[in-house]
């Protein structure tokens, strides 16, 4: 009986340990993005479908002016678009498609934020069948100079 009892145990344990080992892959927490885009912007809405289909927490500021957000964010004339976002204290400025997003979020670059200037053709939210705009995503300093972070 008692012998029974510590095979018992000792197989629980067994496949406690095990199974730590083999374990379960940890589900990667979902990230929160606000938004800040205008109303009326359909593609900036298209690219907020588009963050919710990638996994992201979207939670988006209308609002009719956004020169002081993208001025308090550091987003130079040269990389603006139409909506801007936060995530985990990083700017995205535009269309920037999602993997972007998520490799930058996992590489930390020491940098304000990326950014896709303008409205390229082809980007997540600005998808033009038959068309499509090679086009770099900028990364961004504070004093505003750029680098090319990656590009579609
Ligand atoms: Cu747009």
């Amino acid at each position: 009986m008692l012998r029974n009892t510590l095979a018992l145990v000792v197989a629980g344990t067994v496949i406690t340990v095990a199974s730590a080992f083999i374990g379960v892959k940890p589900v990667p927490k979902p990230v929160a993005i606000k938004v800040y885009k205008t109303p009326e912007c359909g593609c900036c809405k298209a690219w907020v479908k588009h963050l919710r289909a990638n996994g992201f927490v979207v939670e988006t500021m209308d609002m009719p002016d956004l020169s002081l957000v993208k001025q308090k964010y550091g987003v130079k004339p040269a990389l603006q678009s139409c909506h801007t976002a936060v995530v985990n204290g990083y700017v995205i400025e535009g269309h920037v498609p999602a993997d972007v997003v998520t490799q930058m979020l996992r590489e930390k670059p020491a940098i304000v934020g990326i950014a896709a200037p303008g409205m390229p053709v082809g980007s997540p939210g600005m998808e033009v069948p038959g068309y499509k705009d090679a086009y770099n995503i900028l990364a961004f300093d504070k004093a505003g100079k750029t680098s090319v972070y990656a590009r579609r």
